[in-house]
């Protein structure tokens, strides 16, 4: 908040963290990256909307001119939905030389956990987050978005993350690293568009009260890190699981054949399994993030009123 003259905390969000109000922080890269447009832009304006309704304050985070932004205006928000994949997708090796350049960066869950807690925003709701990809064993593909669980406080929503990655490993990578992987209302690891990967979370909770305590406890004690909340997508909106493998296969296979490589090979594949699934999976994943700002507003809530 102080100090860091590259931080532009939008005023409403700087009176909510003031005052001790629940505020959740959203990411920049599934509006450029993760969603076409104009079905991003207005996702991106719904969430913001049902955090309020849900009594929290929305900051959506991005990077625009070389400033690290907590909280976006509309028009803002509309930018970065137009401009799509033309703006450079920032992790965390990229903020520093965007910055300095002046540039703008759509953030990950990486990028937006480190300027959440840069300016006191200790809750956040995505769709997916990225892990250990598929034949990481040679490739060495681990997303960023892990190790910034395991170093920087924030609790982050998800629905799982997406089986074009290797579900099983990215469990391993979190569980060395430290990173307490909780299942919202079951024991079993969601798999974004389905609620089933057959692979255990570490604890089942079934309250943001209890969810909640739990990060009090992580912060109290001093614990660097922060958690990952992975709340199953609504059943009417789930896909069959035939369906979206299949997908999913063709897409992996063809990012090999093609050579997709680096921060290239999530957008790649994120495009297309919706592409090769028609509208559903667009769907489906828009729900699941409507799902998760009101899982990760309500914890955000019960975190506030137990101050
Ligand atoms: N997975 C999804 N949707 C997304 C992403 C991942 O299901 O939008 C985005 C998020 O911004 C995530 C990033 O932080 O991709 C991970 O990219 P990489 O695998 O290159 O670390
Ligand atoms: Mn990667």
């Amino acid at each position: 908040m102080t100090g860091n003259p590259y931080l532009d905390v939008k005023p409403e969000v700087a009176e909510a963290l003031a005052a001790g109000k629940p505020v959740v922080a959203l990411e920049s890269t599934i509006i450029s990256h993760g969603m076409p447009y104009p079905q991003n832009v207005e996702t991106a304006l719904n969430v913001e909307n049902i955090i309020r309704e849900c009594g929290a304050v929305p900051a959506t985070i991005a990077i625009i001119g070389g400033r690290l932004k907590a909280g976006l205006t509309a028009e803002e928000i509309a930018y970065f939905g137009k401009k799509g994949r033309a703006i450079a997708k920032a992790s965390r090796r990229d903020i520093a030389a965007i910055c300095a350049r002046g540039e703008d960066g759509a953030t990950t869950v990486t990028t937006t956990m480190m300027i959440a807690h840069m300016a006191g925003i200790s809750f956040f709701a995505t769709g997916g987050i990225g892990g250990v990809h598929r034949g990481a064993e040679t490739t060495m593909d681990i997303s960023a978005d892990l190790e910034e669980l395991a170093n920087t406080p924030v609790t982050v929503v998800c629905a799982g993350a997406k089986a074009i990655l290797d579900l099983k490993l990215t469990l391993e990578y979190l569980e060395t690293h430290g990173v307490p992987v909780i299942g919202y209302g079951t024991e079993e690891l969601p798999a974004f568009y389905s609620r089933h990967s057959g692979l255990k979370v570490d604890y089942r909770m079934d309250t943001p009260a209890e969810i909640a305590a739990a990060f009090r406890a992580q912060r109290q004690m001093g614990l660097k890190g922060g958690m990952l909340v992975t709340n199953p997508i609504p059943e009417q909106y789930a896909m069959d699981d035939a369906v979206i493998n299949g997908a999913i296969d063709q897409a992996v296979r063809e990012s090999v054949e093609q050579g997709v490589k680096g921060k290239e090979i999530t957008p790649f594949l994120l495009a297309r399994v919706a592409e090769l699934t028609g509208g559903d999976s667009l769907d489906s994943n828009i729900q699941l993030v409507y799902n998760n700002a009101r899982l990760a507003s309500a914890i955000a809530k019960a975190y506030a009123e137990t101050r």
